[in-house]
């Protein structure tokens, strides 16, 4: 149950930092920027995990399939199944269709992940998983040109604290939610085809008992007790890029993640499409919360890698609706599949 009510936050964490993404200082970046002409990224790297997924099967030591088994295999408007997730002609495939013929009718997705923290990890003995500490964490793929259905190669912290109590406030060194790309696909009719936005998320969840401000604005749990401020709206960074051929040719989508435990002024984060630096957070990472300026700093701590494909968005109440910020999934032809292609994963370490 502690998961459930984890992901539910994240629902409404996620629904709250979307809209202001797109409502708030970035609604140019609608349009998206373009790619820089010219490739900048250092590849001084070593290889420290990858997985190529040229088997026949996906390996389960390495990777859960989450299915959200607690909540009735939902998530958003998608309904999460193993069966969505293969390997087929060397690429992982997450594959997003419309059953009529499963007991719930609906969209059905897929979901992996690599946590290793043992509220999370994968039940299947000798699982391992992965996270890192730092790092270049890079993928080659393809995403499905579909409203509403959107691909993401994103980072947690493999701690379990981030969105709860434990999370320490007014910091990302605690770990941070690094979104390396999603493909949103359209925001309240605004069309955002062939777009990808890099984020950053930290401090997502705040207890009532920290702050006292009447400007911002609260909401009551499912227990009707707790309650939360919605202050996190800012503790985001993110941008919009348009890549030609987005969903008809593979690219690569990376994050370099420097920690320097010296002197940490020279930590970051930066992002990367086909090399491209698109977008750098450092250690001088501000976000402005109740008009304080806060130094949120780089992340620090081990994350795990996810990839997944959702459907649709939510309300503010976390009320499950189809197609809130990306685009209605049902405007799509349902008898087609919409499949996620993921040529290989790969993670490095600086020289
Ligand atoms: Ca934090
Ligand atoms: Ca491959």
């Amino acid at each position: 149950m502690k998961k459930f009510d984890w992901f539910k936050t994240l629902i409404i964490v996620e629904t709250i930092a979307i809209v202001v993404i797109f409502i708030g200082t970035l609604f140019k970046s609608f349009q998206g920027e373009p790619l820089p002409a010219e490739k900048s990224l250092n590849r001084d790297f070593t290889l420290v995990f990858q997985d190529e997924f040229d088997g026949l099967t996906l390996d389960l030591l390495r990777w859960k399939i989450e299915d959200f088994s607690g909540n009735n295999n939902l998530r958003r408007a998608g309904y999460y199944s193993k069966d969505n997730v293969f390997l087929q002609n060397g690429n992982l495939v997450i594959r997003t269709n419309y059953s009529t013929s499963n007991n719930k009718e609906g969209w059905y997705t897929g979901w992996i992940e690599s946590s290793v923290n043992v509220n999370q990890k994968n039940d299947i003995e000798g699982y391992q998983g992965f996270n890192s500490r730092g790092g270049y964490f890079e993928i080659r793929a393809q995403v499905p040109d579909s409203i509403g259905i959107w691909s993401a190669f994103w980072m947690m912290p493999d701690n379990n604290n981030y969105g709860s109590d434990k999370d320490i406030l007014s910091s990302a060194e605690d770990g941070a939610e690094i979104d390396i790309m999603e493909s949103p696909y359209a925001y309240l009719g605004s069309i955002m085809k062939e777009k990808v936005t890099p984020v950053v998320h930290a401090d997502e969840f705040y207890s009532s008992t920290w702050y006292n401000d009447d400007s911002v604005k609260i909401v009551t749990n499912e227990n009707g007790t707790d309650k939360y401020f919605y202050e996190y709206l800012k503790s985001y960074s993110g941008r919009t890029y348009y890549v030609p051929k987005l969903y008809t040719s593979m690219h690569t989508y990376g994050v370099d993640w420097y920690i320097d435990d010296i002197d940490d002024s020279n930590s970051y984060l930066r992002f990367y499409v086909d090399d491209r630096m698109t977008f750098e957070i450092n250690s001088d990472w501000n976000i402005k919360q109740l008009n304080r300026v806060i130094k949120m700093s780089i992340p620090k701590v081990s994350e795990y890698l996810l990839l997944t494909v959702e459907v649709g968005g939510t309300s503010e109440n976390g009320v499950i609706t189809p197609g809130s910020w990306c685009g209605d999934p049902n405007k799509n032809d349902k008898s087609k599949n919409y499949d996620f292609l993921v040529d290989y994963v790969r993670v490095y370490k600086r020289n």
